[in-house]
């Protein structure tokens, strides 16, 4: 998982049960302590904008509700394959099961709209083309996202000495949004994202769990409102309530966390996201005030956002490595490439090209392909 702390959180703090988040250690403390963290925190937050997060935030560890939304959640089926969503108990919504001694959650945002990308509605609505979602078409952003944050941590260090902390983006069990939502950086929208009120959706979220006493920030209020935009654009219907993801309906899940094949039912509303989705984000009014991202490492790569899905299909598994290197669509492998890009060239208009990139993979070696192959040329024939 995570990158361990600098050094183990102190024994009078590892029983959470004996130590509340803010319990006994601040009722004692001293008001030149309390100056203290204030100034601290003001200083963390100074030198995360520094190194380049938008947004850094301070909440503490209490996730109640957030807790009861997720094991309802769970108990609907909605995580479907994903049973590293059930399988750590209730660590992931309590912060000092996973790791003892936290007190505290300096949480983080980075933009990451590429500016470089061929704007996605337009992509969209051209069906030879491979839609990829913006979040995927520059670097992997857990390598960056982490490695910023231990920069951070690497300043307090230098400041206060050794302090207990670990570094999380997205691969450990933690409930990233509500941690962000309590630490003031956005509201969770009825998409389930978290939206900033001046900068939209288009971000990553990471975080420090910590045991330093630091001072809170106030929650993100909601601002959603009657809209439901999101709700009514999604493709495959998956967000089945306001804030509520079945993610076995998520194209995201179904081309980035599903291994076997895509239910036959959801294909067709796939169109050409071969990975990812944003539709619900695209459509959300409050990333009109989204700016893109200033991290080199997040514009698009490899013209990954305007190759054709013929071109795609192409590729050898030499060169699927070679063009994702670095990148978050490696972790699907080759073949489950194949199988998502077999499923929009299904949804392409029939023309010779595509017809033919198909037929040269029927008789591929992985039958989750073939499956895939012999779906979409069925999809030509059912229309001529
Ligand atoms: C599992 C997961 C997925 C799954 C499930 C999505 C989901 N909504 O849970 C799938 C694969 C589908 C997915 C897709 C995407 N993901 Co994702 N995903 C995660 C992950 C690992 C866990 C999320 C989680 O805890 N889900 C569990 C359920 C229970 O939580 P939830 O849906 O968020 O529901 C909460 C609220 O809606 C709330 N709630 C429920 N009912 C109610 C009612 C009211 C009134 C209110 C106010 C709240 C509320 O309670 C729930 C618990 O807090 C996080 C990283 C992390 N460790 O947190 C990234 C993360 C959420 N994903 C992220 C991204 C970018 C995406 C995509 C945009 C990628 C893409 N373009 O394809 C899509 C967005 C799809 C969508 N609309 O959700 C980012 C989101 C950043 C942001 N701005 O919020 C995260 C935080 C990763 C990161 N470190 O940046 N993801
Ligand atoms: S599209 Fe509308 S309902 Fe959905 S998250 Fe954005 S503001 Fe909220």
């Amino acid at each position: 998982m995570d990158n361990p702390g600098k050094r183990a959180m102190p024994p009078s703090q590892q029983d959470p049960a004996s130590s509340p988040p803010d319990g006994p250690a601040s009722a004692s403390r001293k008001p030149h302590d309390i100056l203290a963290m204030q100034r601290l925190a003001a200083q963390i937050k100074q030198w995360g904008r520094e190194l380049g997060f938008q947004q850094v935030g301070i909440c503490d560890t209490d996730l109640t509700e957030a807790e009861r939304e997720h094991q309802q959640w769970l108990a609907r089926g909605f995580h479907g394959e994903m049973d590293y969503m059930a399988r750590h108990g209730l660590k992931r919504s309590r912060p000092q099961r996973l790791v003892p001694g936290t007190r505290r959650v300096i949480s983080v945002r980075m933009d990451y709209f590429p500016p470089n990308a061929r704007p996605a509605w337009e992509v969209l609505r051209d069906p030879g083309r491979a839609y990829i979602s913006r979040y995927a078409l520059g670097r992997d952003y857990h390598k960056v996202l982490r490695k910023r944050l231990q920069k951070l941590a690497e300043k307090i260090r230098q400041h206060i000495g050794d302090f207990g902390y670990r570094a999380f983006v997205d691969s450990a069990p933690v409930l990233e949004k509500p941690l962000a939502q309590k630490a003031g950086l956005g509201w969770i929208g009825k998409h389930s994202n978290l939206i900033s009120r001046s900068d939209g959706s288009w971000f990553f979220l990471g975080e420090l769990y910590t045991d330093l006493p630091l001072p809170l920030d106030a929650p993100a209020t909601a601002h959603c409102g009657r809209c439901r935009a999101c709700l009514d654009i999604c493709p495959t219907q998956a967000i089945v309530e306001p804030y509520v993801v079945d993610a076995r309906r998520c194209i995201s899940y179904l081309t980035i966390e599903l291994k076997g094949a895509i239910p036959e039912a959801l294909r067709a509303a796939m169109g050409n996201r071969i990975y990812g989705c944003d539709d619900c984000q695209l459509i959300c009014p409050w990333n009109r005030f989204a700016r893109a991202s200033r991290e080199a490492d997040f514009a698009a790569r490899q013209r990954l956002d305007d190759r054709s899905l013929v071109e795609l299909f192409g590729w050898d598994e030499h060169t699927f490595l070679q063009h994702t290197e670095g990148s978050a669509i490696r972790r699907i492998g080759y073949e489950r490439w194949l199988r998502n890009i077999a499923v929009a060239l299904g949804n392409a208009p029939t023309e010779a090209a595509v017809i033919q990139a198909l037929q040269a993979r029927r008789r591929h070696p992985s039958a989750l392909v073939r499956e895939h192959v012999l779906w979409a040329l069925q999809q030509h024939l059912g229309r001529a």
